[in-house]
């Protein structure tokens, strides 16, 4: 595997970075992570706008722009003959030193690493998933704004050992006033009728690209999309609840926290939008040529 580290392609056990980056010191970043499908790189400017986006929010200021980042994704993704896959994209505060202070840091560090993924088992798309509601809260977002995708996911990982610990894969994330926020690592909808219901994003949600893309094509197959407030009420009444995230796709909830949700399985708006959502994979994105 070739990653791509500051503009050079080198062999995977070359790929290194300094101890003293921020990254690493302070999880003082931002990061992406990119699918490729059929040979093409999935909503790449909208990763790109985001991850600019989250840079800009913490006062990072990315050394290439947003056209020569897009291109060298699809540069790593070439060069790793990669047809269908993951891409992470990294960007570091640099180098610095010992001490909190952002200033010291020179340079942002960039890599790129295209790879497979990890998806959830197959039957768990038609099963449906199982979920918990845990205690962690999302990070208030005068803390840590869960809009940005910064490199910092403690907040995200605590609340995934809860889940795990729980004996499932994936957790509910309530926001400081007691509101749905997201999943560890995926948006979440509920649907009632033929309304589809997700959380603004200043309920704690990260903006999800997925979830755009979701919020673009449902009203082509007849449906509402709301944006409201959530409460664990309207997720243990929903007909059916879903995520949606680049890895995960969409994915049907059949439990949270052991009560089942409709009929306890994927219901059929659930399976309908993400056969949807596979068709538009196949038309949209950025050729690797
Ligand atoms: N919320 C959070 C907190 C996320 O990290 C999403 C929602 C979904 O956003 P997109 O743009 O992907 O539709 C994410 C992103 C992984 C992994 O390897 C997944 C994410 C983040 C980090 C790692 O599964 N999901």
């Amino acid at each position: 595997m070739k990653v791509y580290v500051n503009g050079r392609l080198v062999a995977e056990q070359n790929a290194k970075i300094s101890v003293f980056d921020h990254g690493l010191l302070y999880g003082d970043g931002v990061f992406e992570g990119i699918r490729v499908y059929h040979g093409k790189v999935f909503t790449l400017k909208r990763h790109i706008d985001r991850l600019y986006r989250s840079a800009k929010a913490i006062a990072l200021t990315i050394s290439m722009t947003p056209e020569e980042m897009a291109a060298a994704v699809v540069k790593t993704c070439k060069a790793n003959k990669l047809k269908n896959g993951y891409v992470r994209l990294i960007v570091t505060r640099g180098v610095g030193t010992l001490g909190l202070n952002p200033y010291q840091c020179k340079e942002s560090q960039v890599i790129i690493i295209a790879a497979g993924i990890q998806l959830y088992p197959v039957e768990l798309y038609k099963e449906g998933l199982s979920i918990v509601t845990v205690g962690t809260m999302r990070n208030h977002p005068e803390a840590i704004n869960p809009r940005i995708k910064s490199l910092n996911y403690l907040n995200n990982v605590l609340a995934k050992i809860e889940a795990l610990n729980s004996g499932v894969m994936e957790c509910v994330m309530l926001n400081p006033q007691g509101y749905v926020a997201e999943a560890s690592g995926d948006n979440i909808f509920v649907v009632r009728g033929k309304t589809l219901i997700t959380p603004p994003v200043w309920c704690g949600a990260l903006e999800g690209i997925t979830r755009e893309v979701v919020m673009e094509l449902a009203p082509e197959l007849g449906y509402e999309v709301k944006e409201d407030v959530l409460t664990r009420y309207d997720l243990y009444t929903a007909d059916e609840v879903f995520l949606t995230g680049t890895a995960a796709e969409i994915i049907g909830v059949g439990v949270i926290d052991r009560r089942p949700i409709g009929e306890g399985k994927p219901g059929p708006v659930t399976l309908q939008l993400a056969e949807r959502f596979r068709e538009f994979t196949r038309q949209e994105g950025v050729p690797i040529q």
